[in-house]
């Protein structure tokens, strides 16, 4: 190959991966994060990200030279020359995809196994989905019941999920975290909120005909403002 075209192949993946990177970084595609988990969720996606950008611009670069470069003249009917297997780029192209996927897996279980794990003296509260609505109990306070899911900001929370009928899912997009709620299985979701805020509480899981309504709100509270709620009797 040609010095000339290796630079015209170089030149073409840089900005073809240009554009893809101002298309995945300009619109700002992402909900502002809200919670220690979500920091890492989103490092997986920029990761994940990264990678498709790179083997696009790869895939774009050949594409677009070839198009250009190995036009047929439109007289020209004749087969191109045959071609052979190369063992040094099948190896090539089996080692690097293998390679990235295994950190993607890698990096993906390392974050699933940090956003598991519960910080110390967490807070537990009772999540209940059902046709179409949430429900929240927190045994701590004297079983208090409320349909806002009210969280003190910067402490540890463990939700336990239960659904009384179909299959919900309870989503948060500023926590990032993400948890089916499957009738007999009661799972458990951790959640560290980083800000003070309202945050809608979203059922990400088609359950009936009020799936689209199943909305409720996550208000993250100061630690003061939380034990104040917490401790008063009624109000949601
Ligand atoms: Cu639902």
């Amino acid at each position: 190959m040609r010095r000339g075209s290796i630079v015209q192949l170089i030149v073409i993946g840089v900005l073809a991966g240009a554009i893809a990177s101002a298309f995945a970084l300009i619109p700002n595609w992402l909900p502002e994060p809200a919670s220690k988990e979500a920091g890492r969720i989103d490092f997986v996606f920029w990761f994940v990200t990264g990678i498709c950008i790179f083997v696009f611009s790869i895939v774009a670069a050949v594409s677009v030279f070839a198009v250009w470069k190995f036009r047929a003249k439109p007289d020209d009917d004749s087969d191109g020359a045959p071609i052979h297997g190369h063992t040094g780029l099948e190896i090539a192209w089996t080692a690097v995809p293998t390679l990235l996927v295994t950190s993607i897996a890698v990096v993906s279980a390392i974050v699933l196994a940090k956003d598991d794990a519960q910080g110390a003296n967490p807070l537990r509260v009772e999540v209940t989905a059902q046709q179409f609505f949430w429900s929240y109990r927190y045994p701590e306070s004297g079983n208090k019941e409320s349909d806002v899911l009210r969280l003190p900001v910067n402490r540890s929370i463990v939700l336990h999920l239960t659904s009384k009928d179909v299959i919900h899912s309870f989503w948060v997009p500023e926590f990032r975290q993400k948890q089916d709620i499957v009738p007999g299985i009661h799972p458990t979701l951790h959640i560290t909120p980083t800000k003070v805020g309202t945050y809608p509480v979203i059922c990400t899981e088609l359950c009936g005909l009020g799936h689209a309504l199943m909305r409720s709100r996550a208000i993250v509270m100061t630690d003061d403002a939380f034990q104040k709620w917490a401790a008063q009797k009624g109000g949601a």
